[in-house]
């Protein structure tokens, strides 16, 4: 069985997210979130830079969220979530799931980042408003497919959504997702409706 190792609010929720979709079995392993923690050998055995989440799937481990739903939906998803391959329809899940993690979610971390370093000057305010401000860039590309459909590609629930809706709710929590959103906002609620959704965000 897969066992996902979690914190609670972290990108492990995708993939409990992702089972609760597929139906397929998982178990959750809660770990710590200290520093101490995250820097052992035996953590850096799992995930070498030391951050949440990894994965087992009996002796095989893995790390990198987006890198584990994929591994999930290629093992497990019958070809479900993802399109055709080949299709316009997959291509575009795919641009839209980097995109969560590689463009939208990075502005978020930076922001994570900077917090945890002593204000000198003004620049770290100053490096925050820059990072919200080009979340907020990726929450108008999301805002204009979502004024139009209820999700991201094909108007049809995908792994797309999964992605994007995890690095939502970093966005819900930093305050930059706001009422310049008004169909982003819609979307992230009809996302919070899911059931997966609800068992994911609950873990840990
Ligand atoms: N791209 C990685 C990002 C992993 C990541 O940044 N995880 C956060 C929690 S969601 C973390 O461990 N942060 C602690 C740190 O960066 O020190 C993934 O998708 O798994």
């Amino acid at each position: 069985m897969l066992k996902i190792y979690h914190v609670k609010g972290t990108r492990a929720i995708r993939v409990i997210w992702l089972c609760e979709e597929l139906g397929v079995p998982y178990e959750v392993e809660v770990v710590s979130f200290s520093p101490d923690f995250r820097q052992s050998a035996e953590w850096r055995a799992k995930n070498p830079t030391g951050k949440v989440p990894a994965m087992d799937d009996g002796d095989f481990t893995m790390f990198e969220s987006g890198a584990m739903v994929d591994y999930v939906l290629e093992k497990y998803g019958d070809g479900r979530l993802v399109g055709e391959p080949g299709s316009q329809t997959s291509a575009l899940i795919r641009q839209w799931s980097w995109f969560s993690e590689a463009t939208f979610a990075r502005p978020l971390g930076e922001i994570v980042n900077h917090r945890r370093i002593a204000p000198k000057d003004g620049e770290v305010e100053f490096v925050i408003e820059d990072s919200k401000e080009r979340g907020r860039i990726c929450l108008a590309a999301i805002e204009d497919v979502v004024k139009n459909a209820d999700y991201l590609v094909d108007n049809t629930f995908s792994v797309a959504d999964i992605m994007n809706g995890y690095t939502l709710i970093l966005a819900e929590t930093f305050g930059v997702l706001d009422d310049d959103f008004p169909a982003t906002q819609a979307y992230f609620a009809r996302l919070g409706e899911r059931p997966g959704f609800q068992v994911a965000t609950a873990a840990g």
